[in-house]
């Protein structure tokens, strides 16, 4: 059964700042209204060298096999490897800040859930809007229990023609089963290098792309560190490929222990020392705290 959404107040807009605002006052937004902008947060450096980077792989992907992934859409996954430019944005400090202070507090660490470039084609039409959390098969989480942030980096200019994220603020508070239109979405609007966050609950999807250039979106999301990924991150990189990453993002991938004793190696090792050597790596307690 659905509900019909309440209406959207007149004047709602998705809150936007600037890359100096601290991570406390861009998380209070997030948990606000459900989704923040942060304009211009990489520069154009590091998006230049992404977008060349994965631009021979896009090449590469085809396009969905569903209306939900696109016909005319690109989604690459595995990030990290094909585009290691992409370790910039998936281990940016404020980000990281802000997800950890707006995800559940009940959390020993938090995880990637998955990298995605998504490439809307010229003439796609908008994606069904929906809600990222229906992937923990739609289990009705209480509305105070943030289990996810997805974030969406604009490495083209996001405009509502080119087929711009569509949010609808304020809807990460209502019931699962409430259905928004496409008219109450609003378009996430923003230059080249800026980030759109927004929770797990909070629905929104895909723009149409009426423009005659394609749009690319970075797709970075994190869940907390007891929940299964929705992108498999040990299958996705040889162990000598995480190896060869930043220590930060190894963590992510999930090799730390999500809790005091979810996901270890052997018996009781922490999967970091199978990536360091256990002079190098680190014990870990099991013991439950
Ligand atoms: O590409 C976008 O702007 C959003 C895509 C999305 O929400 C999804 O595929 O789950």
């Amino acid at each position: 059964m659905t509900t019909v959404a309440p209406d959207i107040a007149p004047g709602t807009s998705i809150p936007r700042c600037d890359r100096d605002t601290p991570a406390d006052e861009i998380s209070r937004l997030l948990a606000e209204h459900g989704a923040v902008i942060v304009e211009r947060l990489a520069d154009a450096d590091t998006c230049d060298r992404l977008a060349a980077e994965l631009a021979p792989w896009i090449d590469l992907t085809p396009p969905g096999g569903d209306a939900f992934s696109g016909f005319t859409t690109r989604r690459t996954g595995g990030l990290l490897t094909k585009a290691p430019s992409s370790a910039a944005l998936v281990a940016h400090p404020l980000v990281l800040d802000v997800v950890d202070r707006t995800l559940w507090p009940k959390k020993t660490t938090f995880q990637l859930h998955l990298t995605q470039s998504i490439a809307i084609g010229p003439g796609s039409p908008a994606q069904m809007l929906h809600r990222d959390h229906w992937c923990f098969d739609f289990f009705p989480f209480p509305r105070d229990v943030d289990v996810e942030v997805s974030t969406i980096w604009a490495l083209t200019d996001f405009t509502e023609a080119s087929g711009a994220t569509r949010v609808v603020p304020d809807s990460h508070r209502t019931a699962d089963d409430v259905r928004y239109t496409f008219e109450q979405s609003l378009p996430a609007e923003m230059p080249r290098g800026s980030v759109v966050l927004y929770l797990g609950s909070t629905v929104h999807g895909g723009g149409a792309n009426d423009s005659d250039a394609t749009r690319i979106g970075i797709n970075v999301d994190y869940v907390l560190g007891w929940l299964r990924q929705e992108e498999n991150q040990y299958l996705t990189y040889s162990l000598d490929e995480v190896r060869a990453m930043p220590e930060r993002v190894q963590r992510l991938l999930g090799y730390e222990v999500g809790a005091y004793a979810l996901g270890y190696v052997d018996g009781g090792r922490s999967p970091m020392e199978l990536l360091h050597g256990d002079d190098q790596g680190e014990s870990q307690s099991f013991a439950p705290r």
